[in-house]
């Protein structure tokens, strides 16, 4: 148009014309802003429709046309929120919060349905613009829940590294619509929400800035349950006014008399050593559903008795026994426990909370929250979950081999498509043979994000190369180990219990010295204010606090939102279906950008491909037709 013709005139661009109008008239760029950012739209509908999305093999690829819109519940609109924890914290701070949980004689519950059910079922898939469509609904219908575990563990780096969104925008938009019920993140200590240690003040900076923005709750865990790499994590919490919820990770079988690294006692040590360092919550990290149900029992008797604290179960349903496992839990005297809403539970994600609370109707425990309000919610998530089909890991039915290969619940649904994409999906059984093998050789750990990452990448370089542990002892000399191996006998991710096993570590470290004080001590704090001025440089635009966080945990994915970001501006306006899977020609989709502005989109035709590669995708925009070129790349 005319606007265009003018600021991209040379005398324009070369600064030689007056321009002190378009200052005080700001509002003209506006315009070109938002018609740049329907084009940018547009650009990604066209793109994906012809080349689809990253990760998903056209046959697995869904059409928008078969897919529902999910119902959002009718709730009583304009009527205030009920009041719920969030008001509670308010009120009493921290500790008040915690006694005020410890002296409650119903079990409490928290539902993992927009965290961790989606990372252990669904490859920690489900967009914001879903979350944030039932996010209203949540805030009353689920207002009588402990909390809503959101935010953290892998929901961080996947929202940029595949959605494309922004995971501090997610937190931002959810806290505006639900502003009474707790919100809980996953910290995994030291690596806050990334895989290796992070230098102290990174830590300490991301979860003052986590808890600015709404985070209530932070679970703090230390992927070898060593407490010394919890220590930064923990105060920053606490400095922050948040609840300090610190996590013993549950592996093995207290039940099991051969099974004797991880006995009761240990847990009960490490539980009193967590309420010294100053926990306000105890969480029992269960992450890969090996609790039993007897074994419940005497752990959280035990925990109970031993410390003041209130107990906060985490389980996944792996082998089908979390119900059984929650219901003894909540007789020995659990006080919280995580469920997620039926139409994204069990299997490897979190017990169905439905059939929980349905379990406990009547009882003493009984939680007491709006039954039909959640099933309602769990209504909606049943309709959202057929957009994320090629993600869902193909575990059709609980199995207790879990109880032998300890993959967690949030691991297993990366490992599965890891090994198919290294060709290795027909040795699918020895690959988890070869994980509890390797979980041997390394000295028996506990295994939960990152430990477990490297038990599985050495399982899947041993099967590559059709090694046997044997193999590994006697030529491993001469092998060069996967690299996250190689940092975790180092020490890089802190000390396991028990210490590294020797023979091997010398094998791997190949006359390198182990550390043996935490790796935060080593590591050169990050100048935060140097960092944002060489971001912006670099990226050639203004960037906010949370992005330098971004930019400083994961340089290179950031980096790579943020391009695509500058191309096809922020496409979590996008319908989940139209994102993941295009439009077919004639389908029309209504689209808000933002508040009072709406794009109906109709993809009329799509035309050849040119010598160059790129192809004209004629859409109809509010009635008025609209081409965009992309590149043809499939
Ligand atoms: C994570 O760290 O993301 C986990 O879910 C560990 O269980
Ligand atoms: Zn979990």
């Amino acid at each position: 148009g005319f606007l265009e013709k003018v600021i991209t005139h040379p005398t324009f661009l070369e600064g030689k014309c007056d321009t002190s109008f378009l200052d005080k008239h700001p509002e003209v760029f506006d315009l070109k802003i938002k018609k740049d950012r329907a084009n940018k739209i547009l650009n990604y509908i066209g793109y994906t429709t012809v080349n689809g999305y990253p990760g998903i093999a056209p046959e697995k690829a869904l059409r928008f046309k078969n897919l529902r819109e999910a119902e959002v519940p009718e709730i009583p609109y304009g009527q205030p929120h009920p009041r719920g924890t969030r008001d509670i914290l308010r009120e009493k701070g921290p500790k008040g919060l915690a006694e005020w949980t410890r002296k409650n004689k119903q079990l409490l519950l928290t539902d993992t349905t927009m965290r961790d059910a989606h990372q252990s079922l669904m490859a920690t898939r489900f967009r914001t613009y879903d979350l944030d469509r039932i996010a209203e609904a949540t805030a009353h219908l689920g207002g009588g829940l402990w909390s809503l575990e959101m935010w953290g563990g892998a929901t961080y780096d996947v929202s940029m590294r595949f959605l494309r969104e922004d995971p501090w925008d997610r937190l931002e938009r959810l806290r505006e619509k639900i502003p009474n019920i707790l919100f809980q993140m996953l910290l995994r200590g030291s690596n806050a929400v990334g895989y290796t240690n992070y230098p102290d003040n990174v830590v300490q900076d991301f979860v003052a800035k986590a808890a600015e923005k709404g985070i209530d709750v932070f679970r703090v865990f230390d992927s070898l349950n060593w407490t010394t790499g919890m220590k930064v994590a923990m105060e920053a919490v606490q400095k922050s006014g948040a609840i300090c919820e610190a996590a013993i990770c549950y592996t093995g079988d207290i039940l099991d008399p051969k099974r004797d690294k991880y006995p009761l006692e240990y847990y009960v040590n490490m539980a009193k050593e967590l309420e010294t360092m100053g926990a306000d919550v105890l969480a029992i990290k269960d992450m890969a559903g090996l609790l039993k149900p007897f074994a419940a029992e005497k752990l959280v008797k035990a925990l109970k008795n031993e410390t003041g604290l209130p107990i906060h179960l985490h389980t996944h349903d792996t082998s089908s026994n979390g119900v059984a496992m929650l219901m003894m839990a909540a007789q020995a005297g659990c006080d919280v426990v995580d469920a997620a809403l039926s139409s994204v539970s069990g299997l490897t994600a979190q017990p169905n909370m439905n059939a929980l609370l349905a379990a406990l109707e009547g009882t003493i425990w009984d939680p007491k929250v709006d039954m039909q309000g959640l099933q309602k919610l769990a209504n909606y998530w049943e309709t959202c979950r057929t957009y994320y089909a090629p993600f869902e890991s193909e575990l059709r039915s609980g199995t207790a081999q879990v109880y032998e290969h300890e993959i967690p619940g949030g691991q297993y649904s990366n490992y599965k498509p890891q090994v198919e994409g290294l060709g290795l999906g027909h040795r699918w059984e020895e690959c988890k043979e070869m994980y509890r093998k390797v979980n041997d050789m390394f000295g028996d750990l506990v295994k939960v994000t990152p430990s477990s990452k490297i038990v599985g990448d050495m399982a899947m370089f041993m099967i590559q190369n059709n090694l046997e542990p044997e193999d590994v002892y006697e030529r491993g000399h001469d092998l060069a180990f996967p690299q996250g191996v190689v940092d975790f006998f180092k020490g890089m991710i802190g000390q396991p219990y028990g210490g590294f096993p020797e023979k091997l570590q010398k094998i791997i470290l190949k006359g390198e010295q182990p550390l043996t004080c935490r790796p935060g001590e080593l590591l050169e704090p990050v100048d935060f204010v140097l960092k944002k001025d060489e971001l912006e440089k670099k990226l050639g635009h203004k960037v906010r606090d949370e992005d330098v966080l971004s930019a400083v945990l994961y340089p290179g994915v950031y980096e790579e939102y943020d391009r695509f970001r500058q191309e096809h501006s922020d496409t979590s306006v996008l319908p989940t279906p139209v994102f993941f899977y295009g439009l077919d020609i004639g389908d029309e989709v209504t689209i808000d950008i933002e508040a009072g502005k709406t794009l109906i989109v109709k993809l009329n035709a799509v035309g050849r491909v040119r010598e160059d590669g790129t192809r004209n995708i004629y859409f109809e925009l509010n009635g008025e037709p609209r081409t965009v070129v992309v590149k043809d790349e499939s």
